[in-house]
């Protein structure tokens, strides 16, 4: 279960604020993850992903020790940018970042919980389904929501993807499950705590892609 605790989240202080450099260096291991289920079809979500670590890599290191957190970040863009903001720079980024953690902390947190179509166990559509309905699809128009039912296709069996967490070896589906509920633990605190500050700043917009 190499892939999910090789890169786990670390634990929050109890102010609940986000250290901009571990954070960069643990979610920067999530893109990889698309290269294990092998299909082309995740390669925009990989780069979308890809993109918005980048940004706000790019800001952190212009000044790291201004940035020691995100909140950091988004409170100097919100006095540098007037009016564009939030919709501007890593803000930007990390509101779409979050979501697509947010994403992720859903599926996981389904799998662990062990829902699933008990017609067709094997499949994890509803555990997808689910994640995108809570995490991304009102901020998705149509022809995006049309690119997620055709992503749908292409999402892996439970085993397939169980076994890509795990990197490939073979280990007992309730060990994975069992090493996916410890990661979730700082994962979901992470990402609630970015959910929070965004809405204690007022960070937050809905408009649709
Ligand atoms: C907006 C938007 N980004 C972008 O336009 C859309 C990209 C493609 C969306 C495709 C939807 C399908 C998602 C679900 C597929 C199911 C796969 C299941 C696999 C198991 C923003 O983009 C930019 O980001 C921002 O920088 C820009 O400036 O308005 C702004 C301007 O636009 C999004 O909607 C974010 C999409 C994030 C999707 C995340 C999906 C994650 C899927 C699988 C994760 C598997 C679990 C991995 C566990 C690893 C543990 C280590």
């Amino acid at each position: 279960m190499s892939l999910l605790m090789e890169n786990a989240f670390k634990e929050l202080p109890p102010d609940k604020s986000v250290d901009t450099k571990l954070f960069l260096e643990s979610v920067s291991h999530v893109p990889a993850f698309f290269d294990c289920l092998e299909s082309a079809a995740f390669s925009p979500i990989k780069s979308d992903i890809n993109g918005n670590i980048k940004k706000i890599r790019g800001v952190y290191l212009k000044d790291p020790a201004r940035y020691v957190t995100l909140q950091d970040i988004v409170e100097a863009e919100r006095e540098a940018h007037g009016a564009q903001w939030p919709k501007v720079g890593a803000t930007l980024a990390l509101m779409w970042l979050k979501r697509g953690l947010r994403f992720i902390q859903i599926l996981l947190q389904s799998l662990a919980d062990g829902e699933r179509d008990e017609n067709n166990p094997n499949l994890i559509k509803v555990n997808i389904t689910k994640a995108y309905e809570q995490a991304l699809k009102k901020y998705h128009g149509w022809l995006v929501q049309k690119v997620f039912q055709a992503a749908l296709f292409a999402a892996p069996y439970r085993s397939d993807f169980l076994k890509a967490l795990s990197k490939g070896e073979e280990v007992k589906e309730e060990d994975c499950l069992e090493l996916t509920r410890q990661f979730l633990v700082n994962f979901t605190a992470t990402v609630d705590a970015i959910y929070q500050m965004y809405t204690d700043l007022n960070a937050e917009l809905d408009y649709t892609v």
